[in-house]
């Protein structure tokens, strides 16, 4: 049965209790504990949680039963380790891209009398993740893996930010920067590890089937799967219907490095390309017209289903190939990619 939401979302309160209390143990003042609590249920709670969720599905998998207690408990502070590491993310990401909203609800840094203290709330946010791991996971034979792996995927996503950064700066346009290749380092780095790859590594170890074959092969079908579900977000940014992705896309007018500007670039004649360095990035609906009757010009739509099939029929090659004598189980990928093939939103 798939991991229910509400439940981890409970579990949540006991997580936050403790690491109050370790700072608590320092004597911090309570304005300040309670400043940090505020901080952490604000920025953790309150998304879709699909990452924390995956934790506990794919141990599941993994294990072929349903979990004990302990088990289920282990899984769920791993899961909430992700969202953790993703609310670090984000409140920093929100500042660093002058963003209003975030699910739903003013960005951290512009709730009143936050502002710039939200860079030092997004470290410890961050610092949450190792006192959560050394309190429930100190006495594992994997505990030094699982630092160094949550250390590893948070260098990836900074460099996969880094990258975004310079490439597509919300202020000044210049294609002549974009390039499909960049545009995939990015998705890869900034979304790929730390939402599909760190899931299945955390469960793979609580599992004790994360030798470094194993660990490999699920990096390897799950890095193209995340940079798939990047190029949808794409994709639907622009063809996806407002009323059921539930926002209205603003990919073209905030300049952003997305793949259908990438393929565009790729395929434009001399005129279009003109059209495009003439329009993209800019804050004006007009110029967001022109640029999308370029794209339908190229038939980009058509494109992206083309893409769709051919990256799809790849994975399911590479879901094909998982052995079940390694431990590992077709069952964790498939999953994954049911969950997203043909989304619309
Ligand atoms: C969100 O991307 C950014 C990240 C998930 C990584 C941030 C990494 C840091 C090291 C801070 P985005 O800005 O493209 O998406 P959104 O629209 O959700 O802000
Ligand atoms: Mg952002
Ligand atoms: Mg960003
Ligand atoms: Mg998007």
């Amino acid at each position: 049965m798939p991991a229910n939401r509400d439940q981890f979302n409970k579990f949540f309160d006991e997580l936050e209790d403790e690491v109050i209390a370790v700072a608590a143990n320092y004597g911090l003042p309570s304005a300040a504990l309670d400043w940090y609590r505020r901080s952490l249920r604000y920025n953790s709670v309150g998304g879709k949680a699909n990452r924390g969720l995956s934790v506990i599905d794919t141990y599941e998998i993994l294990l072929g039963k349903d979990l004990s207690d302990d088990e289920w408990k282990k899984a769920a502070i791993l899961g909430w380790c992700i969202e953790l590491l993703q609310a670090f993310f984000l409140v920093a990401d929100d500042m660093m891209d002058q963003s209003k909203t975030r699910r739903g609800q003013p960005c951290w840094y512009l709730v009143s009398g936050v502002g710039n203290v939200a860079i030092n709330d997004s470290f410890m946010l961050e610092t949450a993740i190792y006192i959560l791991l050394k309190n429930h996971f100190k006495q594992e034979s994997y505990y030094v893996d699982l630092i160094e792996l949550f250390h590893e995927v948070t260098f990836q996503t900074e460099l996969g930010q880094i990258l975004d950064l310079i490439t597509a700066p919300e202020d000044s346009v210049d294609l002549s920067k974009f390039s499909l290749e960049k545009h995939s380092f990015i998705v890869r780095f900034k979304t790929a590890y730390y939402s599909f790859y760190l899931p299945v590594a955390l469960a793979m170890y609580m599992a004790g089937v994360a030798s470094d074959e194993n660990l490999k092969q699920a990096k390897d079908i799950l890095i193209p799967l995340g940079e798939y579900f990047q190029v949808q977000d794409d994709y639907l940014d622009c063809y996806g219907k407002p009323e059921v992705i539930g926002k209205i896309g603003t990919d073209i007018i905030d300049n952003k490095c997305s793949w259908l500007i990438n393929l565009a670039l790729k395929k434009a004649s001399p005129e279009q390309r003109a059209i495009l360095d003439a329009n993209y990035g800019r804050k004006d609906n007009e110029c967001e017209d022109r640029v999308r009757k370029v794209y339908d010009e190229l038939s980009l739509e058509q494109e992206y289903f083309n893409y769709e099939e051919q990256i799809v029929a790849m994975i399911r090659d590479l879901i094909k190939k998982v052995d079940y004598s390694t431990g590992l189980k077709p069952e964790v990928f498939e999953a994954f990619l049911s969950k997203i093939y043909k989304r619309q939103k």
